[in-house]
């Protein structure tokens, strides 16, 4: 059967070939983003249809105070066929980023001219990283501009934005005690901004993917943002807790909790709570999404599953509400 990948195409599709990635492989992967957004595989058109449509708003994606691994999740994520540039092609090129400090190539003046013919055309906003605040901000610069500066330049013209990670959503890390820059997250900074909220240090890049398709849809077909809970995370993402479907869970419910780490119940499987998991507190779909995902939009494996305790990182004041990590919570 031949598939017709979208709107936006034959110059998507071109693209896409000239990178080396099929129509068939790029159904794939949307089928991919359909699962990992709860879509059952007949929403993978529609995906299709929203990454390559000819009026989709470009990207700008900011880098504040953090340790660029949300970054590094998203372009170490596992293709479907295991090429790298796959996913590279996919995010850095279909999406439309025009501005990305930490892998673009252009440098100063360019670079600063790159961001300013950005925001000329309608744009979303990727922002990583807590924004420092103390002292007028000096604590974080880009090319002799503070991240705030350049952060109430972009965030108040975007379509919206999306937070990605948990310092750029609460603060992260960079807010632990004693916050020694006042790292503040977006929502905080920003409190009227259209803002989605992708929790996790780092998060699940799948979960960013289905946030940007989300809000490109909203803006190329009108289709209402995603259900968003109180800390405007994607409810389809962030409904749960890690607990509620932890596959170690049955163990919990029966009282069977390994004592230490290299104990027999541990390597049995038994519930790791005594070693400090906060899978109960903690909302994220780790255990049903999972990381590298594969064909499916299922991933390899998971800190649970791989024998450590979830330390809570999708949730607001990680890391001092959430620490010590290999404690029981009290
Ligand atoms: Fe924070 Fe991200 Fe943790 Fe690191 O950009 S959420 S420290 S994985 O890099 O911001
Ligand atoms: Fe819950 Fe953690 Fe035990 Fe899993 S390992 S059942 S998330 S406490
Ligand atoms: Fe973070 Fe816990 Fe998932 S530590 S990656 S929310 S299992």
């Amino acid at each position: 059967m031949k598939v017709s990948v979208g709107h936006g195409l034959p110059g998507a599709e071109k693209r896409l070939e000239e990178r080396g990635v099929s129509r068939r492989d790029f159904m794939k992967f949307c089928g991919t983003v359909a699962a990992a957004m709860g879509m059952g595989p007949a929403f993978a058109t529609q995906v299709a249809a929203a990454l390559t449509a000819d009026n989709r708003p470009s990207v700008i994606w900011l880098h504040n105070a953090e340790c660029t691994g949300c970054s590094e999740s998203i372009l170490r994520m596992a293709s479907i066929d295991g090429k790298t540039a796959y996913i590279d092609t996919l995010i850095l090129d279909v999406i439309s980023l025009e501005y990305q400090e930490t892998i673009m190539a252009a440098a100063g003046e360019m670079a600063e001219k790159a961001l300013h013919d950005a925001m000329k055309k309608p744009y979303l906003c990727v922002a990583e990283g807590g924004i420092p605040m103390k002292d007028g901000g000096i604590y974080g610069m880009v090319g002799g501009h503070t991240m705030i500066d350049i952060c109430k330049k972009v965030i108040p013209g975007a379509l919206a934005t999306i937070a990605y990670g948990t310092c750029a959503t609460f603060g992260g890390v960079q807010a632990a005690k004693p916050n020694p820059t006042d790292a503040k997250g977006f929502t905080e900074v920003f409190p009227k901004a259209t803002i989605i909220n992708i929790a996790g240090c780092p998060p699940n890049p799948y979960n960013l993917v289905g946030a940007v398709v989300a809000a490109i849809m909203t803006v190329t077909k009108g289709a209402p943002l995603p259900k968003l809970d109180d800390l405007k995370r994607p409810v389809a993402f962030y409904g749960e807790t890690v607990h509620d479907k932890c596959e170690r869970l049955k163990y919990f419910e029966k009282d069977m909790f390994a004592k230490s780490f290299d104990s027999a119940e541990a390597k049995k499987g038994y519930c790791l709570y005594k070693l400090g998991c906060k899978g109960p507190y903690t909302y994220n779909n780790c255990p049903t999404k999972k990381f590298n995902p594969l064909d499916k939009g299922v991933g390899v494996n998971w800190p649970v599953q791989a024998g450590h305790p979830c330390i809570g990182c999708s949730e607001p004041k990680f890391w001092d509400t959430m620490s010590p990590f290999y404690e029981e919570q009290k």
